[in-house]
């Protein structure tokens, strides 16, 4: 029932909350210098990021001085929002079987749990779902997995704490290839010693997919904290050099207002944002909608 109703509620209420009702406000009267500041201002409190912010509200500026109607403003605005969102490339859809999803990110960002969330989605799907226990780094990993396949009914592959990464993904790829399963989910180590060695853990884990099903992974999902704003741009970034990525989860958004990095991200590496993560329950996922986005962040409806 309480899930019932979380569905109900807008992902971004709490943008909405903190900046959706302060920007709105700042659209009840005829738009002037003091209001753009103000705009610019809670863009970057936002996390759109500096230049972001001050060059949306230069090109919205030009708007405002043919006309500072208020509400056409509002609508000029939210549609230079929704431009960085436009043209995204279509994520890969799962039209191969077994189709295999490499989930990816820095430490403690919500990889294990987010793949434990898309377990749980497919499964609702029916499809038959295997998760990879790549994450060998971190002996608890395992145990958080064991649980979560548990629950969702999908299957284990694991190996013992240590071992290769790239072994328990040749195992996991061979089981669903025997078996026919839908969907392989390969959980990933967020922290190794260095990035030489994670770039290459990595690379090693893509041609072990490669090797045993060509054209694996199908999609490479990179989870971001959206709690720490700015850094998940700059976790985005380092990643999207390391490894390509397919599609962006922003996590945690059930304890920020700072989504805006969902644009800064959009604008700068153009990876296509596909999930939000709106708590630790399997049923905490939702599909990511630009436009209820932008209305969040204007405070529309
Ligand atoms: N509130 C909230 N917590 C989340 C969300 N996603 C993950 N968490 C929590 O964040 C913490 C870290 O999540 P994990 O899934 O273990 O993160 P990870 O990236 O796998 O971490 P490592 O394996 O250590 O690299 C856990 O306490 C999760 O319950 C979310 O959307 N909302
Ligand atoms: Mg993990």
């Amino acid at each position: 029932m309480f899930n019932f109703f979380k569905k109900l509620i807008s992902p971004f209420s709490r943008i909405k909350s903190v900046f959706g009702q302060k920007i709105r406000s700042l659209f009840s009267h005829p738009i002037d210098e003091k209001s753009l500041n103000q705009l610019e201002q809670l863009f970057y409190e936002a996390d759109l990021g500096a230049k972001n912010a001050a060059d949306l509200v230069e090109t919205l500026k030009v708007h405002a001085k043919k006309n500072s109607d208020p509400d056409s403003f509002l609508a000029a605005t939210k549609q230079e929002l929704l431009k960085a969102f436009a043209g995204q490339p279509l994520p890969n859809k799962e039209n191969s079987s077994p189709h295999v999803v490499l989930v990816i990110g820095t430490n403690g960002s919500g990889k294990t749990t987010t793949l434990a969330k898309l377990a749980h989605h497919y499964r609702s799907l029916n499809k038959t779902v295997l998760i990879a226990a790549a994450d060998t780094f971190r002996a608890a990993a395992l145990e958080q997995l064991e649980t979560w396949a548990t629950r969702t009914g999908a299957e284990l592959v694991k190996s013992k704490s240590g071992s290769d990464p790239s072994a328990v993904v040749f195992d996991a790829l061979s089981s669903a290839k025997a078996k026919g399963i839908d969907i392989t989910l390969i959980d990933t180590a967020g922290r190794l010693q260095n990035k030489t060695d994670l770039m290459q853990e990595l690379a090693k884990i893509r041609r072990t997919c490669e090797k045993q099903i060509p054209g694996a992974p199908h999609e490479t999902l990179l989870i971001l904290d959206a709690t720490l704003g700015q850094n998940a741009l700059d976790a985005a970034r380092a990643f999207h050099q390391l490894t390509p990525v397919t599609g962006i989860v922003l996590t945690k958004l059930d304890g920020s207002a700072k989504g805006g990095v969902a644009f800064a991200i959009q604008k700068e590496l153009k990876i296509p944002i596909l999930w939000v993560g709106l708590g630790e329950g399997q049923e905490d996922l939702v599909p990511f909608d630009a436009e209820t986005y932008v209305n969040a962040l204007l405070g529309l409806s």
